[in-house]
């Protein structure tokens, strides 16, 4: 398409090129890109029929991005010590020589479990990012690599120990059958949660849904959308749903029937409840002390749940994040089961909440764990280093779509632990080199310091980035990529509603930068490896990948179009089969049934992770002694300005919102802090220094330092860069949940904006 009336027609045509933005940020959105003589000039979004897959102020203000200055150019070589950031420009030949004679040594002398395989989330295109890297070291003889993914381990592991699929989602338009939307820990006003969320959100407000926010802070979701907002003490929100429980059960407003025919286990739960199996009753009093929230509040909002019926319990990843984090999602998913919420047309199951399948990467390789698991064999992996090793005791290895189970993986949060104490200290292998791509893990990964001295600890890293993050700071070799603006890919969307962009080529790569697939066609060869994947052109292989999607059916029309979306005759409610047709439809469970009491976790035999959802405190919670030190709850949540720590450079979007550290005018006041003035967040682990940004939109007692900051330790290992995980647990939940919503900290004023610390 040409147009030129908008623009200088001095200069060449405009051509409008359909492509779009895929980095991980809850959306994957239609970009259309203005490109005159070669440059991106412009970029609108999604101007087709409704709903809209429309870009939010991320994606549209990306030419900055793509042109900014900051960009990695050329390959680096380290010239300074690891993190001082000291780098001469080499040429891609000698860069790659050195990446492969590092490699092949590291092998030689220490096998293939000392590669360490570090893929990031960066880019969320089919083809680009890690897959290539991972091919390629798979092929090289494997890796050693992490499981746990900090988004969603918590509620993954209670998705499947309750309901043994994370596919528990509806698709959006199906809020407008709800009367009650209950918004738990959950702020798709900034975090997206796919593109047309926010609109069926507005139109079910328009359509007269109750809509309650359950959050420590006042959030944009809570303040544009909610009829309540009830704010919770961080890491408690088990016991206020359990509470919930107690009226429901206590009141008689369960929907026994639908208990007795779909869900194990209500006895066991109900004993727990009402404090017949050890401990109190777990009445609205008790979860009162416990949460901050009124006894009140929480008995209105359980009758209010139970009696208006169907009802939409969206319990977001947020307090999942946290020490405990399965407690929380179990306890909503079973608040959900017992009041019969579940398979039916706007109810809801909480869960993982997958809708649609087009996230799931059928498209790669057969997925040979996928067969069930035979414990004495172990688990068959395309990973040589991971073939065969035996399932891990404390994952859910007896059901199939989880996380892999393999006990030859290190949990993401320890991967720091394990470059310093290998196989000492308990890990399955001793990490020599790290291969990092698309990921900025010191800074991503909790304990930042720790991360820092790990990496310093490597015989060699390789990083494939955009720009010089502070984890490229600590690479020997940094390899240059291009953006999504400069290849073509296929995206699914973020958690799956029915619909993918295809990406198109807008603009030439810029400088030297590559493809991570072509850096693996140069190193192929080097490694002794067939390229032969990897010297498929880009368009044989987003063909092939289109191909083995039936939901893909003309793959040219997608690349024309920048997008295919799906039509459904009518919503996704999950489990309606199993609802309406329980004998020929069992839960993918063990027992084919809801388990509210879980018999995989009773065979677990860990008080950590009962079989029943319960409420538990921790070495990092608000009463624990550690309180005494350190008396302030720290959230770190998912930012509107950036895609975690992606998008950090773009100016445009820095004057949307500041990066400080949310803290409420009480607090504030007792030590004499104002808006604006310079705090120091500090715990066992580091210390930030950052500006404070005093707002009632958090409550007393939590502060808020939203994650992706690049961390910049100075001359005292201060971090003026505000990276939140400086001060984050680098441990997890039982179940693999993330501690990153559950660091106690305190604060001192530390002078006024521009001076020096007093
Ligand atoms: N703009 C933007 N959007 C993103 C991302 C991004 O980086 N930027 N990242 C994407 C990715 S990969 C992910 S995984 C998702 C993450 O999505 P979420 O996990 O939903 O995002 P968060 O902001 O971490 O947390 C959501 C809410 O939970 C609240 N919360 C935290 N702890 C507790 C608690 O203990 N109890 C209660 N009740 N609430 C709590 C926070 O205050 C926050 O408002 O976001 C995606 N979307
Ligand atoms: N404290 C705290 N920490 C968190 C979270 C939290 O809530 N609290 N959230 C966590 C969550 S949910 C997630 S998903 C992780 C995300 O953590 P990461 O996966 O590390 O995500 P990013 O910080 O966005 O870093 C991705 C990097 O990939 C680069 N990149 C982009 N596209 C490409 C590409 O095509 N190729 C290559 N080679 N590089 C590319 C970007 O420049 C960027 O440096 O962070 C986690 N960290
Ligand atoms: S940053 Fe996310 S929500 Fe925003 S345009 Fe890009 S993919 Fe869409
Ligand atoms: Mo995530």
């Amino acid at each position: 398409m040409e147009s030129k009336s908008l623009y200088d027609e001095s200069r060449g045509p405009v051509t409008i090129v359909n492509t779009g933005c895929c980095h991980d940020c809850g959306g994957r959105c239609v970009l259309r890109a203005h490109v005159q003589d070669g440059k991106v000039i412009r970029i609108e979004s999604d101007t087709g029929p409704g709903p809209q897959i429309r870009a939010c102020a991320r994606g549209r203000a990306y030419r900055q991005r793509l042109y900014s200055n900051e960009r990695l150019k050329y390959p680096l070589r380290r010239t300074a010590k690891r993190g001082e950031g000291s780098f001469e420009t080499i040429s891609w030949d000698a860069a790659l020589d050195e990446v492969a004679e590092n490699l092949n040594r590291v092998k030689k002398e220490y096998g293939n479990s000392s590669v360490l395989f570090l893929p990031g989330a960066g880019n969320q295109g089919m083809l680009h990012g890690p897959l290539g890297p991972g091919l390629m070291l798979q092929m090289f003889g494997g890796f050693t690599r992490y499981w746990g993914i900090p988004s969603y381990e918590g509620a993954l592991f209670a998705s499947m120990a309750t309901y043994g699929t994370i596919k528990t989602g509806h698709s959006r338009d199906d809020l407008l059958n709800s009367r009650m939307i209950l918004m738990w820990g959950w702020n798709p006003a900034n975090t997206v949660w796919d593109p047309e969320t926010a609109l069926f959100l507005a139109k079910a407000r328009e359509n007269g849904a109750r809509m309650v926010a359950v959050d420590p802070r006042f959030t944009d979701t809570a303040a544009t959308f909610a009829d309540e907002y009830i704010p919770i003490r961080p890491g408690t929100d088990a016991a206020m749903l359990i509470a919930m429980a107690y009226v429901i059960i206590t009141e008689n407003l369960q929907d026994q029937t639908f208990i007795d025919k779909h869900t194990i286990g209500f006895n066991d739960y109900k004993d727990y409840v009402l404090g017949r199996s050890g401990g109190v009753p777990k009445t609205p009093r008790w979860a009162e002390e416990i949460t901050t929230v009124p006894a009140q509040t929480i008995a209105d909002l359980a009758r209010k749940y139970a009696t208006n019926k169907p009802g939409a319990l969206i319990a977001g990843w947020g307090p999942a994040r946290t020490a405990m984090g399965e407690q929380y999602s179990r306890a909503a998913n079973v608040l959900c089961a017992i009041t019969g919420n579940i398979g039916i047309n706007g109810g809801y199951a909480a869960g993982f909440m997958r809708a649609y399948s087009s996230r799931e990467t059928r498209h790669l390789q057969p997925d040979k764990n996928k067969k069930a698991v035979d414990k004495s064999k172990g688990i068959p992996s395309a990973n040589p280093v991971e073939n065969n090793a035996l399932p891990r005791a404390d994952s859910l290895y007896k059901l199939s779509g989880g996380t892999n189970a393999t006990s030859a993986r290190i949990h993401q949060s320890r991967i720091w632990d394990a470059i310093l104490t290998g196989t000492a200290g308990g890990h399955p292998a001793d990490p020599k080199l790290a291969y990092i791509v698309a990921s900025n893990c010191l800074n991503q990964y909790p304990n930042a310091n720790r991360g820092a001295e790990a990496l310093k600890s490597l015989e060699f890293i390789v990083v494939h980035d955009q720009f010089l993050t502070p984890t490229a700071k600590f690479a020997d070799i940094v390899l240059p990529v291009n953006t999504f603006m400069e290849r073509s890919d296929i995206a699914p969307p973020w958690l799956g509603s029915p619909y993918y962009i295809y990406l198109n080529k807008t603009v030439d790569s810029m400088y030297e930068s590559k493809t991570d697939l072509e850096i693996c066609r140069d190193l192929a060869p080097r490694l002794g490896i067939d390229p032969g994947f990897f010297e498929m052109s880009e368009d044989e292989i987003l063909k092939m990948f289109a191909g083995r999607r039936p939901d893909i059916d003309d793959y040219e029309k997608m690349k024309r179009d920048g997008v295919v979306k799906i039509p459904l005759s009518e919503p996704i409610v999950a489990f309606k089969d199993q609802v309406k047709d329980p004998e020929n439809n069992p839960f993918p469970t063990l027992s084919g049934k809801i388990e509210i009491a879980c018999g995989h976790l009773a065979e677990m035999d860990n008080p950590g992770i009962p079989q029943v959802p319960a409420y538990l405190g921790h070495k990092e919670h608000y009463d624990s002694p550690l309180s005494k030190k350190y008396p302030f709850q720290l959230l770190t949540t998912h930012s509107k300005i950036r895609t975690h720590s992606t998008l950090e450079m773009v100016p445009w979007l820095r004057e949307i919102e500041a990066h400080g550290l949310w803290i409420n005018p009480k607090d504030a006041q007792k030590m004499g802090i104002s808006h604006n003035d310079m705090v120091e967040v500090f715990n066992d682990r580091g210390c930030v220094r950052i500006a404070a940004r005093v707002t009632e939109r958090i409550m007393p007692g939590v502060v808020n330092l939203c994650q992706g900051g690049w961390y910049q330790p100075d001359e005292n290992g201060v971090d003026t860069g505000g990276c939140a995980n400086t001060l984050t647990d680098d441990t997890h939940s039982p179940g693999g949940a993330f501690a990153m919503n559950s660091a106690l900290v305190d604060i001192r004023p530390a002078g006024k904006p521009g001076k020096e610390a007093v």
